[in-house]
């Protein structure tokens, strides 16, 4: 905290207890609290494992645009879906390291790479590779999301200086068929525990908003937080609705559902970073401060998503200002 900031109640953080074996109808149960209690739960546990003023951002940037051969229902990169967006060749590496130092300009503390691919193909690994290296070399936390990796990918990614890989889940096990039919659940969990052997760590979460019921989403975060170790990082995304894609007329999420959600995931997670992901640009100040306080201390910051907006910087500068809240690392 700096010099003449308020102070603020942290009970000590051994009281925080880190479980592995939770159930959905206990996720379910805490979903279901009374909305005070919920949240009173959820910012008890925030504050005894995180400065509450603090905010973690990271910048996003889409190295590989559309053509994608998956067939994941929300995803507007999928070649699969009429929705206008086209089929782009991976970035070269000096472009990337331009919006890297934008990023790092604007004050981001981590620079997350994402490609619309099943799998890296080994050619496309030593790009991808070298603008690891580059990003790091600019001192910002790298992050990737290429597809599926196998041991050997991982380690290479590790090798070049990679901070964090994603790799969403997505969903329950039981809804995921409904929404993936070219990758299966295993195959995700495969690509994680290569992650985290090769010693990367994991950034790990789903969407809320794809026509789950109530089960899925307790679903969602019991498979998280009974992960064997939780991932760092939980992005927890709201569905961006695109035309074209088979989700583009889901129904809306009510925003007290969505704010459940993070505060569930803060409560099982509690040592994580939880993210609130996509989905921002169509949340009010409001929702978003109601996230805030139920546990979620990291955000996408920049004015783009991967394919679609995200709010202005400007609005979110003005939006943590107004909280008082501060971000990690380089200011903004
Ligand atoms: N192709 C890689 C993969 O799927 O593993 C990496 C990129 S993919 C776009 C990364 C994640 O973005 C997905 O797993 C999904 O959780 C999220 N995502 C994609 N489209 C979205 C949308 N319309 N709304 C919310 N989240 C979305
Ligand atoms: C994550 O969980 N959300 C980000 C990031 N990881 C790669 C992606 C959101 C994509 C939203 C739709 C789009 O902009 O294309
Ligand atoms: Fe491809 Fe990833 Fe989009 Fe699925 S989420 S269609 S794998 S880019």
């Amino acid at each position: 905290m700096p010099d003449g900031s308020p102070s603020f109640t942290r009970p000590a953080p051994s009281s925080v207890d880190t479980r592995h074996d939770w159930s959905v109808a206990q996720v379910q149960a805490l979903l279901d609290l009374p909305f005070p209690e919920l949240m009173f739960q959820a910012q008890a546990i925030h504050r005894a494992t995180f400065d509450p003023t603090e905010i973690q951002i990271s910048t996003l940037l889409s190295i590989k645009t559309g053509g994608c051969p998956e067939d994941c229902a929300y995803c507007p990169q999928s070649a699969l879906h009429e929705d206008g967006v086209k089929a782009e060749k991976l970035m070269a590496v000096e472009n990337v390291l331009t919006e890297a130092r934008k990023a790092k300009a604007a004050g981001a503390s981590r620079f997350c790479m994402g490609a619309a691919w099943r799998t890296p193909k080994e050619r496309d690994m030593e790009t991808v590779c070298a603008m690891i290296e580059g990003v790091k070399e600019l001192g910002l936390e790298t992050c990737v999301t290429l597809g599926m990796l196998d041991d050997a990918q991982a380690h290479r990614l590790k090798q070049a200086g990679l901070d964090y890989y994603n790799h969403n889940i997505d969903t329950s096990p039981e809804y995921y068929g409904q929404i993936i039919t070219t990758r299966t659940y295993q195959e995700r969990l495969d690509t994680l525990s290569n992650v985290r052997d090769a010693g990367i760590n994991v950034c790990c979460g789903g969407i809320v908003g794809m026509g789950e019921n109530e089960t899925d989403r307790a679903g969602l975060i019991t498979a998280l937080a009974n992960m064997p170790t939780h991932p760092e990082s939980v992005p927890i995304n709201l569905l961006v609705r695109v035309e074209g894609t088979p989700l583009a007329h889901a129904d809306e999420v009510q925003p007290l559902d969505f704010v459940r959600m993070i505060a569930a995931a803060r409560i099982t997670m509690p040592k994580s970073r939880v993210r609130l992901a996509a989905g921002r640009e169509n949340m009010t100040d409001e929702t978003q401060t109601l996230c805030f306080l139920a546990g979620a201390n990291s955000i996408f910051y920049g004015e783009r998503l991967l394919t679609t907006p995200n709010p202005q910087a400007q609005r979110d500068r003005a939006l943590l200002d107004t909280l008082g809240m501060h971000t990690t690392g380089i200011g903004l």
